[in-house]
């Protein structure tokens, strides 16, 4: 067993160049036995020139800032308080999802095998000892030169029940400073650790936290220079082993593969978890909503990237008397509780946003929580000292600033034929910023989820919301998603298949995970919620888009919340139960073309079965569970009986 990710109980005896530093929990020798053999193997195998145990201090952070400052890796935002910038090699600029594995000794645990001849679009398994022989050659003195962090961290609030420990070492001080505020970490977490550990004492395993290990794949040997910004784009591999609990990650510093308690953890990692403990790990927002008369529920919501979540979780809702409160944007760690009830807790400290697009108009609350403790990422720095990005034209006068765009392009213009911001540049925000963050976000039993929104970006065919009919096809609904891939991801935009927004994030087969949800609805008294689809993105036959969406989708929040009262406001159709005519409140709003929003267009309906069919016959041929054929055959079944033409007229 290698010793990257050896658990094994030999003591190995190595002289550790520990770092003392500040208070608490960075000497290493209050480390728990078992943290401090992670920690002694991995310095024996990637022979960092120090070792530095995070205690989450505000000295810490700031000396660290100071050092990312000293280094040029991050730049002081003078415009706003506590805020940086950082830039990136333009080679290191998203996740990377070809790169990223799941090893499980059997593939099919990993990723549905797909038909003869067909390329996976659920994930990348490989054999884990295969990766493990990959992971110690690129492991192997990749610390050389550097600090190896030792960031405790807790995914979740640190003392709910349904919180997880994770430690990650990494190499990186953006990495660090990013941690700090995505999650909470620090001296506070090893001590629960050790809590668990005397109250697991008799009943479960010791070592119960997830082991994270990063590094940026760029050693520094004496006199090698170091990179403006370290990463090693050609040899990026990101690793989970399910078994093991174990998240690897090698090559770069880009947050959405080197920030391992978000994707990796949250989502991979613990939907494996999720399953075999009975709960579900999803990536979705959690918000609450209250009506005029201050009853108020929660709800949990999965979208594609660039479908608006983080705006939809903060949303100013435009109906008069009715509030939105954020819990989360991004993941939410649901459970049954003893009554059966759902309840959800955001597992995240942070938001880890995609700046473009992010405006008062679309975001205002966002605009104004990030203007504090901020690190942003790969946006445009203004001569001014503040931050600029594509879709912030009306809320910034850049008539007497210039704008530096992203890759350090002086005097950028609109004209100068390139972006101010990369597409994927981002904010990094702690959550207790948000004026509208929920007053339950950090409950540790979690919020009560009422209703589960599915949703996505689709031009034509999908209506502006419809309801399941039921769990199982509900959970049809989450399997079939699609989305408009944006200009920004690909220059030629097509509907790709998304199932449950998860295809990037799964941590096990996802006919696996189908069998997970399915099967959520036979728990001892669970009381499973309602599920809707909703598509803001609907547009007319002139390519506008026909519904106003931001606030104005309080609208549909509306319906839903009638709904989950058991108001009798829906009706059956094709796709699902939609709204009767005149129950969606359209005060104050001019004229909508409702008719066009909602209609059943016949081809389109048959198109999208073919798309579905296509995608389970490739995708997952051996091991599509039942229930999904069925609700695929109703679903023909209902559009064989459509009319030819129009119908189901608001
Ligand atoms: C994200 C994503 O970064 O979903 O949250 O891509
Ligand atoms: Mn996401």
């Amino acid at each position: 067993m290698l010793s990257l990710i050896s658990v094994s109980r030999r003591v190995v005896r190595i002289n550790i160049p520990w770092r003392r530093y500040s208070s608490g929990y960075s000497d290493w020798t209050s480390l728990r036995p078992h943290v401090k053999e992670f920690v002694e193997k991995n310095v024996e195998l990637c022979k960092p020139a120090a070792v530095h145990v995070c205690d989450g201090s505000s000295e810490e952070n700031e000396m660290l800032l100071n050092k990312l400052v000293e280094q040029g890796r991050l730049t002081k935002l003078t415009k706003y308080n506590n805020c940086y910038l950082a830039r990136t090699s333009p080679e290191d600029v998203a996740r990377l999802e070809e790169r990223t594995f799941i090893c499980t000794p059997n593939e099919r645990d990993a990723i549905p095998i797909p038909k003869k001849g067909i390329k996976s679009q659920l994930g990348y398994w490989k054999d884990p000892d295969e990766m493990e022989t990959e992971l110690r050659k690129k492991f192997s003195g990749c610390m050389e030169g550097r600090t190896m962090y030792v960031i405790p961290f807790s995914m979740g609030p640190i003392d709910s029940p349904l919180a997880k420990i994770g430690i990650q070492l990494t190499d990186s001080e953006y990495v660090v400073a990013s941690m700090r505020i995505m999650t909470r970490m620090g001296s506070d977490v090893l001590k629960r650790l050790g809590e668990q550990e005397k109250e697991r004492m008799f009943t479960a395993r010791k070592d119960a936290f997830v082991r994270c290990v990063h590094s940026v794949g760029y050693p520094l040997p004496p006199g090698k220079k170091d990179l403006e910004w370290p990463c090693n784009p050609q040899d990026v591999t990101i690793a989970h082993f399910l078994e093991r609990n174990i998240i690897v990650s090698y090559g770069s510093g880009y947050g959405g593969n080197s920030l391992l308690g978000k994707k990796c953890f949250a989502l991979r990692i613990a939907s494996s978890i999720a399953r075999n403990e009975g709960w579900l790990a999803e990536h979705m927002l959690i918000l609450g909503i209250t009506n005029p008369e201050g009853k108020k529920r929660y709800i949990a919501a999965a979208f594609p990237s660039a479908c608006g979540k983080t705006n939809l979780a903060m949303m100013k809702p435009s109906l008069p008397g009715w509030k939105v409160e954020c819990v989360g944007d991004d993941i939410a760690w649901m459970k049954f509780d003893s009554k059966g009830q759902l309840r959800a807790i955001n597992p995240e400290n942070g938001f880890f946003g995609v700046a473009p697009g992010t405006s008062s108009s679309s975001n205002p609350h966002a605009m104004d929580m990030i203007k504090a403790n901020t690190i942003f990422t790969n946006v445009a720095h203004t001569s001014d000292g503040g931050v600029f990005w594509e879709g912030m034209e009306k809320d910034i006068d850049l008539s007497n600033i210039s704008v530096t765009s992203w890759t350090g392009e002086e005097n950028w213009t609109k004209d100068s034929g390139t972006k101010a911001a990369h597409p994927n540049s981002r904010f990094c925000t702690p959550t207790n910023q948000c004026a509208v963050i929920d007053p339950q976000w950090e409950d540790s039993a979690g919020v009560p989820i009422d209703a589960i929104l599915f949703g996505g970006r689709r031009p034509t065919t999908i209506p502006l919301v419809y309801e399941a009919f039921n769990w199982q096809h509900g959970v049809f609904m989450g399997a079939t998603m699609r989305s408009e891939t944006t200009a920004a991801a690909k220059l030629k935009k097509e509907i790709r298949h998304d199932p449950f927004a998860m295809k990037p994030f799964f941590g096990y087969s996802f006919a696996q995970y189908l069998e997970h949800w399915l099967s959520l609805e036979n728990r001892k008294a669970a009381k499973v919620p309602k599920i809707f689809y909703v598509n803001w993105f609907r547009k007319d036959a002139d390519g506008n888009f026909i519904w106003p969406g931001f606030g104005e989708n309080s609208r549909v929040l509306e319906w839903i919340f009638r709904r989950v009262e058991g108001e009798n406001i829906a009706k059956g159709s094709a796709l699902g139960m939609v709204p009767k005519p005149n129950t969606i409140n359209m005060q104050g709003l001019g004229d909508v073309d409702m008719q066009t929003l909602f209609a059943d267009n016949k081809p389109d309906l048959e198109a999208e079965v073919e798309a579905i069919k296509k995608f389970f016959q490739e995708q997952i041929p051996e091991d599509l569970p039942k229930a999904m054929k069925q609700e695929l055959e109703s679903l023909q079944d209902r559009i064989a009986k459509l009319p030819n033409a129009d119908h189901n007229k608001q």
